[in-house]
């Protein structure tokens, strides 16, 4: 990694990489070249997978499903390969965030935190894979006794998108790994580097071979061949909203695989007078331009009670111009480049709709150029209804639309005026309002006069058509087990043929 001053400098040449399979690397005949959105050059080439290669993958987990090698253990001693990886994480912090940063635009110092987390996920899981239990009915009368288990559900695909590539695999691998389960990764075309550094991570840290498999290519042939696959036990899929109904089919046409879909979200931050006014601008801000909106937990709605609805908006810009954008390897940056050219098209596409729909952008609107890579300034319009498209569409980057309400059952239905419900936040100093808006609007993650604040305990998901499942924590390790009944007779039996 060169370095000038306080500025890492992209690589010379793309780093290759190959695919991984059973414990081993393995060539592919074609590759995927990577140019960083933020410079627009080269950063790494990856393998196009074949059909034939994810069979190999799938065939790899099942054995290693089967012969138990990893299930059969203890689940102190797969705690104890988790806390191996957390210890290899925290030496190559800086090379995976490195990567991070190339590939998907985001600032190198965000990456870098992002991998503390990813970190603090393989801790939790640790724990979590001891913890792992089952329950027991002693109130089945003397003659019966009923154990609950939980056992791993088998083999897993795992398919993550291009917005947090390492973070939301560390949010799923952790907790898989502790059920007990094996799995297939896909991670995205744009953005696999990572999650293949995390295949040399765990084969370090002592994970069995054909536990952890990573096929690269794209979702159309590999990713959809994943979902289809009929020796995958359950596909935990995280991206559009699309790509997850086309998932919902696929396991019904092949073997009704369970599945986990973490999807879409256009997320209200309820804005009431009586908050602290300075802090709720300043999570307003963060909660749409955070990873340059491309998060699905944004906070893209702004719902702000129309008393102070002037005057936060003014407080907003005011934050919202004091944001540094620019090239993501540069530690002061804030926000750094939009991840896709397709996703660029798609943002600037909804900022020219909002204007023709007759909303205001009283704050950015527009691209950056700074002369390579692609930049959109965090933009905030006024005098949007909620029929217009850009309060209804998940946009997907720094785009946030304001609306304003006089009573709190407004409010509430407003927020709940869409089809998504993965998260939400609200602000006032009132412990009443808090708590009747936490309860009544629909979404999975809720903060209360903060945002996108929390850790791998809790766990993630949605509501309506966020997606189903949870991911991370207890939660997160149950998902990827299914319960068994036992009925043990205890003495003898009374007889059916007398
Ligand atoms: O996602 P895709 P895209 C939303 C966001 C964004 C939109 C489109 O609104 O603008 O989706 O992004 C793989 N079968 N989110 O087109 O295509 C693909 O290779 C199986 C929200 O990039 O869903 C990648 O690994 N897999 C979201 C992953 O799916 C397929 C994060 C996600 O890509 C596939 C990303 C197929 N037919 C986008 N087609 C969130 N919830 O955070 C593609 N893939």
């Amino acid at each position: 990694m060169d370095q000038v001053k306080n500025y890492l400098l992209p690589p010379k040449a793309p780093r290759e990489f190959g695919f991984f399979v059973d414990g081993r690397w393995h060539e592919s005949r074609d590759q995927f070249e990577r140019l960083s959105p933020g410079h627009g050059v080269p950063v790494t080439r990856t393998a196009k997978c074949t059909p034939e290669d994810l069979n190999a993958a799938v065939a790899s987990a099942r054995r290693a499903f089967e012969d138990r090698r990893w299930s059969g253990l203890s689940g102190a001693a797969r705690g104890a390969v988790l806390l191996r990886v957390a210890e290899i994480l925290r030496q190559r912090r800086d090379e995976i965030a490195y990567f991070e940063t190339l590939e998907n635009g985001k600032p190198i110092a965000q990456a870098r935190g992002e991998i503390d987390h990813c970190i603090a996920c393989f801790e939790v899981g640790a724990g979590a894979a001891r913890l792992l239990h089952g329950d027991s009915y002693n109130s089945l009368g003397d003659g019966l006794f009923g154990m609950v288990l939980r056992e791993p559900i088998g083999v897993v695909g795992l398919i993550t998108p291009w917005n947090f590539p390492f973070l939301i695999l560390c949010e799923r691998v952790p907790f898989i790994l502790a059920s007990g389960c094996t799995m297939v990764v896909k991670p995205s075309e744009v953005t696999s580097a990572t999650t293949l550094i995390l295949a040399e991570v765990l084969a370090e840290a002592g994970l069995p071979d054909g536990v952890y498999n990573v096929i690269t290519g794209s979702g159309r042939t590999i990713g959809q061949a994943l979902t289809e696959h009929p020796d995958v036990d359950m596909l935990s899929f995280t991206g559009s909203t699309a790509v997850g109904r086309s998932c919902v089919h696929a396991a019904a046409d092949s073997n009704f695989k369970k599945l986990g879909l973490e999807l879409g979200g256009k997320n209200p931050i309820i804005v009431f007078a009586d908050s602290d006014l300075e802090d709720a601008a300043d999570g307003a801000a963060f909660g749409i331009s955070f990873n340059t909106g491309q998060c699905c937990v944004s906070s893209s709605r702004l719902i702000v009670e129309r008393s102070v609805a002037a005057e936060f908006e003014k407080l907003l810009v005011e934050k919202m111009e004091r944001i540094r954008v620019g090239d993501p390897l540069d530690e002061a940056t804030q926000v750094g480049a939009i991840t896709t050219d397709q996703q660029n098209t798609t943002i600037l596409d909804y900022i020219a709709k909002g204007k023709a729909e007759g909303a205001q952008p009283v704050t950015g609107g527009q691209a950056i150029e700074f002369g390579k890579g692609q930049y959109i300034a965090p933009t905030l319009f006024t005098g949007v209804s909620p029929d217009m498209a850009i309060a209804r569409d998940e946009i997907f980057g720094p785009v946030l639309c304001s609306m304003s309400f006089d009573t709190i059952e407004q409010a509430i239905e407003l927020a709940n005026d869409t089809v998504y419900g993965l998260a939400a936040s609200v602000w006032t100093k009132n412990i009443d309002k808090a708590l009747t808006v936490t309860r009544r609007v629909r979404a999975g993650r809720f903060w209360v006069n903060t945002i996108m604040a929390g850790g791998p305990e809790m766990p993630l998901g949605g509501f309506k058509q966020s997606g189903w499942g949870r991911e991370a924590g207890t939660y997160g390790v149950e998902e990827y087990t299914q319960v068994k009944s036992v009925h043990v007779e205890i003495g003898k039996r009374s007889h059916w043929i007398a």
